[in-house]
């Protein structure tokens, strides 16, 4: 995900924009960008996905792009075309030993992972004394085999009451403190999957790992050879030098969850072929260009624990990997730059869509809803903001390529997004 963490550091050299400007430039963008997303219905060739997508900036689905060879199967008075690559998690389960393969898992308290959460005591140092402050909160990680995470998944989705239905948004977590008892064990790794009733219970398990996680822990997976390496049409439009080639995908990455799960409003610095193996995904899509109308912001980072069988919060330290920014007062943390406004919140869109006071610019903002169904791919472009969730159990994977840094549009987006509204 979005790893742009120092991206706050210059936050007193803001460029500031009054209010007529701001609108003027969405207009312009809205010019560019309110089309639905175009539907092919084969991969297009390495010069039209270039000129048409990948150098615009276009989202698109792309329909047969993995295709399985049904030759063996057809017979002359019977021919099977090809047809899209399906898997749903019980047939992913019957390729590999489900109970000997060991992942690590997201778990939440209620399917919002990567996202800003009210945390008491997350600012100013984690002085539990200034109050809740928005912080970006990662999942648990919890190592299971996958036969248990399908149990964990599939028992927390029959759950029909949900622990606490408070909106994610408005939860108030506490942080944990070093010096906090529990004796001593805070970290949620060390409590065994059994002992912990509470995170069983009404939790949400979402096998969400962005680390290759396809290539690597799941390589028993990848090595039946139902997956292509990669996608020539594409790689060859990726292409940023001739000397080094056409690139290989940077991560393939394997997501499963179902419809308590959301992947919060954010981008990648990566251009993105996602396809859907079986159930739906939905993205709500905003072009790169929305940077300023989506109040991304640096806030102070920290990780879901168990403590005690409650949920709780422990702020990132300094050499936790991530880096370390000012925020206006001249508080020194480790800082996370994320989307702050939900574009799918009516409380943040204001009435009639006229923005809320928390987020006024939200209104300008270019929202597209896509549903990618299973055999269906969606190119998402690099710096594309998406926010993504499934309306069922749904299995996925996903391509990530390295962007293009050597591009004017790169120096623009840095550009607009330290646009800063100047309230008059
Ligand atoms: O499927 C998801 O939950 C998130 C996907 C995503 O953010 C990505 O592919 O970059």
């Amino acid at each position: 995900m979005d790893d742009e963490r120092g991206a706050g550091r210059d936050a007193g050299t803001r460029l500031v924009a009054n209010r007529d400007l701001l609108r003027e430039f969405s207009d312009d963008v809205a010019a560019l960008w309110l089309a639905p997303v175009p539907v092919l219905d084969d991969p297009p060739s390495a010069l039209v996905f270039l000129r048409d997508y990948v150098s615009r900036s276009r989202p698109c689905i792309i329909k047969n792009a993995i295709l399985v060879d049904a030759a063996s199967t057809a017979s002359r008075e019977d021919p099977h075309p090809p047809r899209p690559l399906t898997l749903t998690l019980d047939e992913l389960r019957a390729l590999v030993p489900a109970d000997d393969i060991s992942i690590s898992v997201d778990v939440t308290p209620d399917g919002c992972g990567d996202c800003i959460r009210l945390v008491h005591g997350g600012g100013r140092m984690c002085d539990p004394k200034a109050g809740s402050v928005p912080c970006f909160v990662r999942p648990l990680q919890r190592r299971m085999t996958l036969g248990e995470f399908c149990h964990l998944l599939r028992r927390g989705s029959s759950e029909t009451v949900l622990s606490d239905s408070t909106p994610a948004a408005d939860r108030v977590f506490e942080t944990v403190q070093s010096a906090e008892g529990d004796g001593g064990d805070v970290d949620a790794r060390s409590e065994s999957l059994d002992s912990s009733a509470a995170l069983l219970k009404g939790s949400v398990a979402y096998y969400s790992q962005q680390n290759d996680c396809l290539r690597k822990e799941m390589s028993a997976l990848w090595d039946r050879g139902l997956f292509p390496a990669g996608f020539s049409w594409a790689e060859e439009a990726f292409q940023t030098s001739e000397a080094t080639g056409p690139p290989r995908p940077d991560a393939v990455n394997l997501w499963i969850g179902d419809r308590r799960s959301v992947s919060s409003m954010h981008k990648d610095h990566y251009e993105n072929l996602f396809y859907v193996l079986s159930g739906e995904k939905v993205f709500t899509l905003c072009p790169p260009c929305d940077a300023p109308f989506l109040y991304e912001r640096p806030v102070p980072s920290a990780a879901f624990v168990m403590s005690g069988g409650a949920w709780k919060v422990r702020m990132d330290a300094t050499g936790d990997g991530v880096p370390v920014a000012e925020d206006e007062s001249g508080d020194a943390a480790p800082r996370v730059h994320w989307v702050a406004a939900d574009v799918t919140d009516s409380r943040h869109i204001g009435k009639n869509g006229e923005g809320s006071e928390a987020f006024p610019l939200l209104q300008h903002a270019h929202t597209v809803t896509v549903r990618v169904r299973e055999g269906e791919m969606l190119y998402v472009p690099a710096l594309f903001f998406h926010r993504v969730s499934q309306s069922c159990e749904t299995v996925a994977i996903n391509y990530w390529y390295d962007m293009n840094f050597e591009s004017p549009s790169w120096c623009y987006f840095r550009l607009v997004q330290q646009l800063q509204h100047e309230e008059a």
